[in-house]
């Protein structure tokens, strides 16, 4: 009993003095776990660092997450409609979605200048579509969706951009005929075929259109990377299946040694095509590199590989095999050489293939299942390590070593450098794209969220700082620097030309011919003008309305009672939305965005009179309202 109390005491004093200790570490910011709050914590009405685009995977979007709080922002719909913004239901945004309601967005991808990012717009591909979205970063919205782009069947090396965003790339995953037509899926390897495109890129106005496209052989086209510094002008892409297997592909596309990736000159391309060589199929313009020489060569790789990574000066091509352990240097210096002695081992399919050694430069033992690899600023090269659920940090040059590991948690597929794809990362962080979250979260039933993992690379190991989970299904991601962004807060209204744009009250008008009704309104605190509208039953209605705020962050919402219409107008902007008078009766509409302390009471209805209710053509406001509402905005 004595010796119990004893006992007893001495644990308490031990946990006291442990207290004491672990309280003024954490007071004074030492300790890791410390150290590693501190350093995601932004104070409330602080801002983050660095923007962090993640693709949305199969939810078709790209979500915004600020660096290093981990702070989801934003979610940008590109793909897939978005009701709570009405993207998808507004004319504008329903036309650029071209009837899809789903996309797999796998690749954002920054534009850039000088092999830096710029800052100007984000590209992100649909692999099953074979469309490439731009999003304007001035306001965080899908400009241009290009495709599908013809002959490319699931673009999954996409989007890529090179240094001056002159192209962004898409490089089919699977293989079709080409064109596609009626043939047996056992004549695989004599009927079909892969495609490389280049799409131009507008310098000035982001404007995506189709440069040209390349036959290649029906290999799997993985991923991509463009050459910058030295290797400025071409574009890397790696392949797997070789074997050209159409089944079971698990088992019969892992029998090579060795697959390849393809360097192709698309300034070679781009002239082929300006000269005349191509053959236009489904109205794109195609080169067989059996006619046409110089403009793709294929290089070996080992083992079935994912990610082609070039390094920030330019030199070095890093290819990871999946099933190898180890990533493979390539020279460019030296791949250019071979090219120009014209040193080809054979050819496939008319695209000329060099010699390994030719062409090697070093092999970086970094561990099992390297899919993908990041920079930073000090020299250092970062590998995903799939199977062995960690990440491998190896010196670029010589001794080409591994220097650090560290565990993720789990299954990482892509990573995230901070301005990682650049000449000139930044050396932070890197975020650790997990595919499995497995126990990381809360339990939310079978569908786990996906696991992401923030991990400082500032010190001389690795140190894990955080993890967030994220919705379905981040592939690969992008970091910029926050001050780069300059976003507008509010659209000016000067410059809204959109159709159906009115800006002042005497415009405010309902126009009718046939069955077709235009509404032409404006909202602004708190009002829809007009807000009762007179229709016929079956008459086509088009609701055009201009928000006339100009304050941060007043958007008005339209949202029409028992129907799935609903759109958001942002200060300064012009939205249309179409809807059917389907039922006689009334049909209140509301405005669904909070607005103002009178958000509640800004609303309206439209009346839906039998057909044939004679209706004049032309409805304006009286002279009173008109003079109210000038007084409104007088008094803005
Ligand atoms: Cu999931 Cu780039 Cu499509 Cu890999 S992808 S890790
Ligand atoms: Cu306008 Cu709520």
């Amino acid at each position: 009993m004595k010796r119990g109390l004893r006992f007893g005491f001495a644990v308490a004093l031990v946990a006291t003095i442990a207290a004491l200790v672990a309280g003024c570490m954490a007071s004074q910011g030492g300790g890791a776990a410390g150290s590693a709050a501190q350093k995601v914590y932004v104070k409330p009405g602080e801002k983050d660092a660095y923007y962090a685009f993640l693709s949305g995977g199969h939810h078709g979007n790209v979500y915004v997450y600020g660096i290093p709080s981990c702070r989801h922002i934003t979610t940008i719909p590109v793909f897939t409609p978005e009701p709570a913004v009405g993207y998808g239901n507004d004319e504008e945004s329903k036309a650029m979605l071209g009837g899809y309601t789903w996309g797999d967005a796998h690749h954002p991808g920054l534009s850039e200048t000088d092999g830096d990012y710029d800052g100007r717009w984000l590209f992100i591909n649909d692999m099953p579509n074979a469309r490439i979205a731009r999003i304007d970063l001035k306001d965080f919205k899908t400009r241009q969706i290009f495709g599908p782009i013809p002959n490319v069947s699931a673009a999954h090396a996409c989007p890529f951009p090179t240094p001056n965003t002159e192209y962004v790339f898409a490089a089919s995953r699977f293989s079709v005929p080409v064109p596609n037509r009626d043939v047996r899926v056992e004549d695989y390897a004599k009927d079909f075929r892969g495609i490389i495109a280049g799409v131009k890129v507008d310098p000035k106005i982001g404007t995506m259109s189709l440069g040209f496209e390349i036959l290649m052989p029906p290999f799997d086209w993985d991923l991509a990377d463009a050459g910058k510094g030295p290797s400025h002008g071409w574009e890397f892409f790696t392949c797997y299946n070789s074997e050209m297997a159409y089944d079971s592909l698990e088992i019969k596309a892992s029998q090579n040694e060795m697959d390849y990736f393809a360097a192709v000159d698309w300034r070679a391309a781009q002239k082929a095509v300006d000269d005349g060589k191509a053959t236009m199929v489904n109205g794109a313009p195609v080169l067989d590199p059996v006619k046409v020489k110089g403009i793709a060569y294929l290089i070996p790789v080992p083992k079935s590989p994912h990610g082609v990574d070039v390094d920030p000066s330019g030199q070095y091509v890093c290819c990871s095999g999946k099933l190898q352990a180890e990533v493979s240097v390539y020279s460019f210096a030296k791949i250019k050489a071979a090219i120009d002695a014209g040193k080809f081992e054979g050819e496939k399919m008319g695209v000329p293939t060099l010699k390994f050694e030719d062409c090697l430069e070093a092999k970086v033992p970094v561990g099992l299942g390297p899919l993908h690899t990041q920079f930073d600023n000090k020299g250092n090269a970062y590998t995903s390590l799939f199977l062995d659920s960690q990440i491998a940090k190896w010196k670029v040059g010589p001794p080409w070593n591994v220097v650090d590991k560290i565990d993720v948690y789990y299954s990482i597929g892509h990573l995230m450098a901070s301005e990682g794809d650049t000449r000139h990362p930044t050396g932070d962080y890197v975020v650790a794209l997990d595919k499995l979250s497995k126990d990381r979260y809360l339990n939310v039933g079978p569908t786990h969220p996906e696991a992401a993992q923030l991990i400082d690379l500032r010190g001389p190991k690795m140190e894990l700082l955080y993890d967030f989970p994220t919705y379905l299904e981040p592939h690969y991601a992008q970091m910029i620097k926050a001050e780069k962004l300059k976003p507008i807060t509010v659209y000016p209204l000067a410059e809204n030309d959109k159709p159906g744009n009115i800006k002042r009250a005497e415009d405010i008008r309902v126009e009718r011919k046939g069955n077709r009704v235009d509404v032409y309104g404006l909202v602004v605190r708190t009002h829809f003008s007009p807000d009762i509208v007179r229709v016929n039953q079956g008459d086509e209605v088009y609701f055009h309305w201009t928000n006339l705020e100009q304050d941060d962050d007043i958007a008005h919402g339209f949202g029409i009672l028992w129907s799935s219409k609903n759109m958001q107008v942002e200060p300064g902007e012009t939205k249309t939305m179409h809807w059917t008078a389907e039922k006689a009766g009334i049909n209140p509409f509301y405005c669904s965005n909070f607005c103002s302390a009178l958000h509640q009471e800004m609303q309206g209805y439209i009346e839906v009179r039998p057909r044939g209710t004679p209706q004049a053509s032309v409805v304006r406001p009286d002279a009173r309202t008109i003079a109210e509402l000038n007084a409104l905005l007088a008094a803005r």
